[in-house]
């Protein structure tokens, strides 16, 4: 006991807690801080704590060890380093090339591994943490936490199955820097006051799509139906004739926001084509996406937009480019919101992490792109649109690598989902947009905790 408090109070003046006000990324204002990064500055701290977190564990049954990226990353190898068992990292980012494997180490099929996390607040990142690694085919059955911000975390995980060891509760930590005079009375009343009653997110915060600075009259158009219709589904329309890009806009319309086309594999184009799925569009409130992915120079790209059989820019509210051909050959696409390839979802895709940081440097530069497509969470002022989404399948044998909208939102905290054969390939179109759309806005409004 004497020895969990001194490694409080020694934390304590590292730092690790901070009394004050404080506004939470979800909008509440909280009498404390906490961060336990500074600890790494302490290697003894740092040990001491390891061996509180090891005996804690004595009697688990784990062969790994993994700190969840990134705070608990140096109290993993400390424990490592102490009890000898190895460690695994979970990649934060994947390299995008390869073999895209989210957790490197020697490890094999099966095994157990113990999960160790800083601060659990929802319990959100260590479900994705979780997620990863079990998709990696090891197996999570313990998961070792510093401070329980008890914010029902730990019931979240419990209710999975999950074996929870906590170190402190903050109600703990509070109760003993009190002790210490390390707090004095009004402070402790005021804080404890939080933890009984925590107040709710300001409910402004509460939707993601409204949050987001998204300046572009299209992108506010397309966040106007996601909260209307309540739906994050853009389905793709990859068919090859009129007649069937007509009935299927017909059957998904009421389910998405968006139509995303690939117009230029249609057998028998026509301007009547176009004429009657604005027309379809008008009517079921969903915005015409042309997925042409531009990239070349700006000339080529005006051209190409402008010009040709199909003259997109006479009806595509959205159209995606590459970015590959720098910030300058954006600024052809006017009137209409680009999104910006940064992150493809094929096996083997270039997109690697020096990729996308430049691609979405290039992307927010350019004030006519409102969003990009991508795998994951990349920015705070784009909209994000992940494809590569279906619910019965892991791939095709062309490279394409599937996701479900759960993973996709949860995990990636996407704000668009596009679903191409998932939808058209089925037996009822309207039905299977039903559930993607349900699946898919669920999940998103789930990934908001
Ligand atoms: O990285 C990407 C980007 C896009 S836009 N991966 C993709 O699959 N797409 C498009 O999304 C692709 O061109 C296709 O139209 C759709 C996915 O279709 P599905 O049948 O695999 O769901």
């Amino acid at each position: 006991m004497q020895q969990r408090e001194d490694f409080l109070l020694k934390a304590y003046e590292l730092g690790i807690i901070k009394f004050g006000n404080f506004t939470l990324k979800s909008g509440i204002e909280s009498p404390f801080y906490v961060d336990l990064r500074p600890l790494s500055s302490s290697p003894q701290l740092l040990k001491t704590l390891a061996n509180n977190l090891l005996e804690l564990v004595e009697k688990s049954p784990f062969e790994l060890i993994c700190g969840v990226p990134y705070a608990a990353l140096p109290m993993g190898t400390t424990m490592s380093l102490a009890s000898g068992i190895p460690l695994i990292i979970k990649r934060k980012e994947n390299k995008g090339y390869g073999t895209k494997r989210m957790v490197e180490g020697v490890y094999a099929d099966g095994q157990n591994c113990l999960l160790v996390e800083d601060v659990i607040t929802s319990g959100q990142s260590l479900l994705e943490t979780i997620d990863e690694i079990e998709r990696e085919g090891l197996k999570v059955t313990d998961i070792v936490v510093v401070l329980d911000r008890e914010q029902g975390g730990i019931q979240k995980l419990k209710a999975k199955g999950y074996t929870v060891h906590t170190l402190f509760t903050i109600n703990e930590a509070v109760d003993i820097l009190h002790k210490y005079h390390r707090l004095n009375d009004a402070e402790l009343v005021r804080i404890k006051n939080f933890l009984n009653n925590p107040p709710a997110p300001p409910e402004i915060k509460r939707l993601a799509l409204e949050q987001k600075k998204i300046k572009h009259p299209v992108g506010k158009r397309l966040i106007e139906i996601a909260l209307k219709k309540q739906s994050n589904l853009i389905a793709s329309a990859d068919v090859i004739t009129s007649a069937e890009l007509l009935k299927l806009a017909e059957e998904v319309g009421p389910h998405i926001v968006a139509l995303k086309l690939h117009m230029d594999i249609i057998q028998d184009f026509s301007f009547e084509l176009i004429d009657a799925l604005k027309k379809i569009a008008r009517e079921k409130e969903f915005l015409l996406f042309e997925d042409r992915k531009f990239g070349d120079i700006g000339n080529t790209q005006e051209l190409q937009f402008k010009e040709g059989i199909y003259k997109i820019a006479s009806w595509a509210d959205m159209i995606t480019s590459h970015v590959i051909a720098g910030e300058e050959s954006l600024k052809v696409f006017e009137n209409v919101g680009v999104v910006a390839i940064v992150e493809m979802s094929s096996k083997g895709t270039l997109t690697d992490d020096f990729y996308i940081t430049k691609a979405l440097n290039v992307a927010e530069n350019a004030s006519n792109v409102m969003g990009a497509v991508a795998q994951r969470k990349i920015s705070d002022d784009l909209l994000l649109f992940t494809p590569g989404v279906n619910i019965s399948s892991a791939g095709d044998a062309k490279g394409q690598q599937y996701n479900t909208p759960e993973r996709v939102c949860k995990n990636y905290h996407t704000d668009f989902i596009i679903v191409g054969r998932g939808i058209y390939q089925s037996a009822d179109a309207a039905e299977s947009a039903k559930e993607y759309q349900t699946k898919g806005w669920n999940a998103y409004l789930e990934s908001l905790g």
